[in-house]
């Protein structure tokens, strides 16, 4: 890690951990900072003096440990102390007149809340940046040990229920054995901008894995593609497509049987920009599949505007359609939109029961994916049912005929 890193770090450290300690020593500060007032104020010369002016230090110190209500309530009593209580005052007939008491009140809650409020801002990003700061290290540790890997889950074909397309799914796996999702970390490397260097890992690994899956005995045993997500993040990086080129260049991995899954919202942030990544990649001769369709912002605007060769359906509208009978109309629109557009029919993905795999077959979907055809899984396994030729749940096991209303 670097070295202004790690200098960043303990600074932001130093401020949070101060924050943090021990208040009953600021506690002792607070009080002896209003009796010092009080006692300097009325003991040398009433409220005449500058010196109630004194009171602004405990004020301040009361804002910046205990923010609002510490400084409202140090306010309160330096303004009760400051008032014309004392013998001095009273005796010499100098008593302050009650509006310039309440003034000197409202000027000491004034002063205590906006100090209060610049502080806890300050102090909330300190404990951003230091959440960031300890994110990025973990994430960047991880990256150098080899701890994002891909896990691969079949999409099957839903005319011959043949594993056609694998989707690499990334995962952390941690030097503990824990294995974290990506859910998990994937929002983390985007905020610190390592999503670029994981991404293309777990791209690389699997374009490997697909690779070794293609070339087995100089042919393509399987004729198997391979689906890799895109962050959003990604798709912004000017250097994309060319460090995609090069991963289909050191692997030799055919650009056709590389499709590379965007999601709705990583198009529609900048249209323009995603329209000319999205132009250049498939001059490559990778194809872009549009993931989690159906649960974004302006589905039909998206699908018309860019270059989209697969649509996924989202696993939201699939767990729905036995309980929501709109849900089966919905993914039966979806299908005539492809045909419109003149692609292949749409993946249903999150199929999890028999019925869901039957009904979404009769709608006119293209391909399956979910837990009941397989689960994300290490490639060994995956090789396992390329060689069986099928999933654990066969399309062919659909046999009773699909009910119609
Ligand atoms: O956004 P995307 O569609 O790429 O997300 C894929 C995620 O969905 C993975 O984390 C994968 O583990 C999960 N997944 C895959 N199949 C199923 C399924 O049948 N049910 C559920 N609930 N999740 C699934
Ligand atoms: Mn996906």
């Amino acid at each position: 890690m670097s070295e202004t890193l790690w200098r960043q770090q303990s600074e932001d450290r130093a401020i949070v951990g101060w924050a943090d300690r021990n208040r009953t020593a600021a506690c002792g500060v607070v009080i002896a900072g209003l009796v010092a007032a009080w006692l300097a104020s009325y003991g040398v010369g009433g409220s005449r003096t500058v010196l109630p002016h004194l009171f602004y230090l405990p004020i301040l110190v009361a804002a910046a440990r205990f923010g609002h209500r510490g400084a409202l309530v140090v306010a309160a009593m330096a303004g009760v102390a400051a008032g014309p209580l004392l013998p001095v005052d009273v005796a010499t007939g100098e008593a302050q007149s009650v509006p310039n008491w309440m003034g000197r009140l409202a000027a000491f809650v004034v002063v205590g809340q906006v100090t209060a409020a610049l502080h806890s801002r300050s102090l909330a990003v300190a404990r951003d940046r230091l959440h960031d700061r300890s994110d990025r290290i973990a994430l960047q540790e991880a990256l150098e040990r080899g701890e994002f890997v891909p896990v691969f889950q079949p999409i099957v074909d839903l005319s011959d229920g043949q594993i056609r397309t694998i989707e690499a799914l990334a995962r952390w796996v941690r030097s503990d054995g824990t294995v974290v999702g990506p859910d998990e970390f994937i929002g983390a490397a985007e905020r610190t901008g390592l999503i670029g260097p994981i991404g293309l890992s777990i791209l690389e690994q699997s374009c490997t894995q697909l690779a070794a899956w293609t070339t087995r005995d100089g042919h393509r045993p399987w004729g198997l593609s391979m689906s890799v997500n895109l962050s959003p993040c990604q798709l912004d990086a000017p250097a994309l497509v060319a460090q995609i080129a090069s991963v289909l260049d050191r692997t030799g991995v055919d650009p056709a049987t590389l499709i590379l899954e965007v999601t709705e919202t990583g198009l529609a942030a900048d249209p323009d920009a995603a329209t000319r990544q999205l132009d250049e990649l498939r001059a490559l001769g990778v194809r872009i599949a549009l993931d989690d369709f159906g649960v974004g912002h302006s589905s039909l605007a998206i699908l018309h505007r860019f270059p989209i060769d697969i649509v996924k359906i989202d696993r939201t509208f699939t767990s729905t359609l036995g309980t929501d009978p709109r849900v089966g109309a919905m993914i039966e629109a979806v299908v005539g939109l492809t045909q419109a557009l003149g692609i292949v029919p749409p993946v249903a993905e999150g199929i999890e029961t028999p019925e869901q795999l039957r009904a979404v077959t009769a709608l006119g979907c293209g391909a399956a994916q979910g837990y009941l055809l397989a689960r994300p899984q290490p490639a060994t396994e995956v090789e396992q049912l390329l060689i069986e030729g099928t999933t654990p749940f066969r399309v062919a096991d659909l046999q009773r005929p699909v009910r119609t209303t």
